[in-house]
């Protein structure tokens, strides 16, 4: 428990009172405020807040991001730069990316796709039977979600290969960094994962050279960011066989805009941001927790590092 009286502000693009009150209910000894005039508060928790409000704010000890994800708090110019910005880690989210994952696994493995055109031209094409231990999938980003989807992965018996900034060591996966450790993954991988942060480093990571080092007709799972990824490059690749199936949750503008060419694309598979969303109740435990400790002058996980972008 804290002693001293605590201000918290919380702004939220949408559900602001839902957030408001959970986090007033984890945190009963403190002032949760959601208006944007609240005067000088201790903490700001947020997602997708006007710019104004750091402006306004100015004796926060720390800001919350309400996501895992920090790219587009990091563009807003009016974030001050020296107080510490902490995101989300987990908070159920990776339990729903495992979900996602596997789903998307098990369709191409079982080959959905090819059994639903067979379907549409009334053809009845039986294909050879394949083991688990030979559909290879890579997972670019092993860190909180992208290793808990790499092991969801393996646990269930597809042969697994990952890739993240720096060496990391997963059992049963095959762990690889660098340049050339992500040459390595897309040349294996029938399916190729997203769960990279959007950072300078990251953006337009998969272009044209990268797609074409896939296996032909693999599929593509993006559940991080749109910008990981050049649109053009994706749609000839599609329209080309190369690239078997795109399966978009994350795109450049959201919401998707209507004439955007990937809404009708048949090998295009498209949902609306929703991979993982953040649960209230864990997400403003976690903060609780994090503000507790903060206050009583300890560390905190989930530090972001500006320079890295993540
Ligand atoms: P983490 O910060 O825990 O993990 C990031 C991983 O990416 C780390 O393994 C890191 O490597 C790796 N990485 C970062 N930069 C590079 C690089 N230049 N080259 C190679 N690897 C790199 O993030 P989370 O796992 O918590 O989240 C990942 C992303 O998922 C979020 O940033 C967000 O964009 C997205 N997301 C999407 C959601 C949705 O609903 N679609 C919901 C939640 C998140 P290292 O381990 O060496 O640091
Ligand atoms: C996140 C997201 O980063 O929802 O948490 O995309």
């Amino acid at each position: 428990m804290i002693n001293k009286p605590l201000n918290i502000l919380i702004s939220t693009a949408k559900e602001q009172d839902a957030w408001q009150q959970a986090l007033a209910t984890c945190l009963p000894e403190a002032h949760v405020h959601a208006g944007p005039d609240a005067s000088a508060c201790d903490y700001a928790v947020v997602w997708k807040p006007p710019e104004a409000l750091f402006a306004q704010q100015r004796r926060l000890k720390a800001v919350f991001a309400l996501g895992a994800g920090v790219d587009s708090l990091l563009a807003i110019p009016t974030l001050p730069s020296d107080v510490p910005l902490i995101r989300m880690e987990d908070v159920g989210m990776a339990a729903q990316m495992e979900e996602y994952a596997l789903h998307i696994a098990l369709r191409q493995f079982r080959q959905a796709p090819y059994y639903e055109r067979a379907q549409a031209d009334r053809k009845w094409t039986p294909q050879a039977m394949r083991r688990r231990t030979d559909f290879k999938i890579g997972v670019l980003g092993l860190g909180v979600l992208g290793a808990a989807v790499a092991d969801a992965l393996a646990r269930f018996g597809f042969s697994v290969s990952g890739w993240s900034r720096t060496p990391k060591a997963l059992p049963d996966v095959r762990c690889e960094h660098g340049a050339r450790g992500l040459d390595t993954v897309l040349t294996r991988s029938e399916l190729l994962i997203l769960l990279l942060p959007l950072t300078h480093e990251t953006a337009g990571l998969i272009g044209p050279a990268q797609l074409a080092k896939l296996p032909r007709g693999a599929a593509l799972l993006n559940l991080s960011r749109g910008e990981l990824l050049d649109d053009s490059a994706l749609l000839s690749a599609l329209d080309a066989g190369s690239i078997g199936e795109a399966y978009l949750d994350v795109f450049q503008q959201e919401p998707l805009p209507p004439e955007h060419p990937y809404w009708p694309h048949p090998r295009v598979h498209i949902t609306p941001h929703i991979a993982a969303l953040t649960p209230y109740d864990i997400a403003c435990h976690q903060v609780a927790e994090k503000i507790r400790r903060m206050e009583l002058g300890k560390s905190v996980s989930g530090l972001v590092d500006r320079q890295r972008g993540y």
